[in-house]
């Protein structure tokens, strides 16, 4: 089928009106109509969009094969009515300071959501045609206690999920009985395939799935440990949630509407482990490593890119920063990014085949500048009771065992502590967004005496959530004085002062 070019200047994004886009936009180089489904993706946010279902779109593009995806929102409908009526075309705006690029990417065939049919997504999950079941849910999405990785058999959502086998609600209750019913019915598996940025994130998934399937029946939770591969992968693309100036931006220059638009850095990667059950997309033809062992790749990456990410989100907010470039633009942030990177970071990864860590730094520092993007903090901040296991503390039990300093890493944790006693050094609200808000906030409450917060008892409260410190952190005092030392200056002198005397006291020029 020849795709028809028809301009409105007003028109939505559709099969039947594939604009042209004054030349602009690069359209899919296949059907997409004529290609068949081969992936389920859990967890359609706007990551998968410009990450994965990208890649999946040029592999079709190349090789076809029936590999589009089924995308389910597991929560709301937004995603769907965005896309179904555009017959799932959208636009990914991949941007530099300088240029942007458009790309209207065809393989996503159709979105459900889950709460409305949850039947429908177990039949997608569960029929011949699905070979590789894929996630972006993000970390909270695991009903997980981040610090071990084990199940948090108290989460509502698993509580009903094992209660209501047939009517899931969480990705775990999905995965499970789709794997029962194809185990019933003696169905192929398929590759279960974790997108999200957790440490080992398929060996985490393939260890909650099997806890989670042991609780509903032993030998159901034994097939899927013999036979259901979970590669582990590690993805990078860094991709700002859309706004309504995006869309009327990209109506502009392309002279459609395209409500499911996404918008990213051009940089991406993707690694993944090769063990592939059922087939999968010819993606190591279109820029995909697929290598034996992700695991140094995923580190460096959690660990230098997302670990600072998340320093320069609650340190920035505080000081009254919104967007990632402006924090870049301030020089005291980015000598304290340095002293992290290099100073505390580094020292503490093996270093990935093929990999520099120093320049690996350097890169990330001028994807942090890009401006073109304007990537909220807010957006980074969100979920970090989920999030500062993986990107922080585990480095900073290697500077622990390893007697090396730890100031930068500190001083992130009691940024954290300051942003979630939500209000700026300005007193503006924070609107912190979290799944231990509330707990945080009892935390903070309980900590007051006389109108005035004890740093000490905040703290203590703090790292007694044991989900998130761990057993081995909780109790440990070194690191607690520290991150009370910081916090009080955090509280004392707010954050720009606080970091002149980071850069004096710790800082890479402080030495000789
Ligand atoms: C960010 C990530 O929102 C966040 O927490 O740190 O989404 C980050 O942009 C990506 O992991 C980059 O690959």
């Amino acid at each position: 089928m020849a795709l028809e070019k028809t301009i409105d200047r007003h028109k939505r994004l559709s099969a039947l009106a594939l604009a042209d886009g004054g030349g602009r936009v690069a359209m899919p180089r296949y059907a997409p109509a004529e290609i068949g489904c081969g992936i389920v993706h859990l967890g359609l946010g706007a990551f998968h969009r410009a990450h994965q279902a990208v890649y999946t779109d040029s592999a079709i593009a190349k090789f076809g094969g029936d590999w589009k995806i089924v995308g389910v929102s597991l929560r709301k409908p937004d995603v769907r009515d965005q896309l179904n009526p555009q017959d799932g075309l959208y636009t990914v705006a991949e941007m530099s300071d300088s240029v942007t690029d458009y790309r209207v990417v065809g393989s996503i065939d159709r979105v459900l959501v889950a709460p409305e049919d949850p039947r429908a997504v177990l039949d997608a999950m569960s029929s011949a045609d699905c070979r590789i079941v894929s996630l972006t849910i993000t970390e909270k999405g695991y009903c997980h206690d981040p610090a071990t990785g084990k199940l948090n058999t108290g989460h509502p959502g698993i509580r009903h999920d094992l209660e209501e086998p047939s009517r899931p609600t969480t990705a775990l209750g999905f995965i499970t009985e789709s794997l029962a019913l194809r185990r019933r019915d003696g169905l192929p598996v398929p590759t279960i395939l974790c997108c999200d940025n957790l440490p080992s994130n398929g060996d985490t998934l393939r260890n909650l799935t099997i806890e989670f399937a042991a609780l509903r029946d032993a030998g159901l939770a034994r097939w899927i440990s013999d036979s259901v591969p979970f590669p582990n992968s590690m993805v990078d693309r860094i991709v700002p949630a859309t706004q309504p100036e995006d869309i009327e931006a990209l109506r502009r220059v392309c002279a459609y509407v395209d409500e499911g638009m996404v918008k990213a850095e051009r940089f991406s990667q993707w690694v993944i482990e090769d063990r592939f059950a059922n087939g999968r997309p010819r993606w190591e033809a279109v820029g995909v490593d697929m290598v034996d062992e992700v695991e140094p790749f995923e580190i460096a990456k959690l660990r230098l890119l997302n670990g600072p990410h998340s320093a320069l989100a609650y340190l920035g907010y505080v000081a009254g920063y919104r967007y990632v470039h402006e924090v870049m633009a301030d020089r005291s942030f980015h000598h304290y990014l340095k002293g992290l990177m290099h100073d505390e970071i580094i020292p503490t990864l093996r270093q990935p085949a093929g990999i520099d860590l120093d320049e690996y730094a350097d890169s990330l520092i001028e994807r942090f500048r890009n401006s073109a993007l304007n990537h909220r903090l807010h957006q980074i901040a969100m979920d970090g009771s989920q999030k500062m296991p993986q990107r922080w503390l585990n480095t900073v039990r290697d500077l622990l065992q390893a007697g090396r300093p730890f100031e930068h890493l500190a001083l992130a944790i009691a940024a954290w502590i300051r942003y979630v006693m939500a209000y700026d050094d300005d007193g503006a609200a924070i609107e912190v967004q979290d799944p231990l808000a509330e707990t945080c906030k009892q935390i903070e409450q309980d900590s007051i005496e006389d109108n005035l917060v004890d740093v000490e008892r905040l703290v203590d409260g703090m790292f007694g959530l044991t989900a998130v410190f761990g057993e081995d952190l909780c109790r440990d005092a070194q690191l607690k004085s520290r991150v009370i030392y910081w916090l009080s200056h955090l509280l004392g002198n707010g954050v720009v002062t606080t970091l002149k005397l980071m850069a004096e006291a710790h800082g890479r020029n402080s030495r000789p």
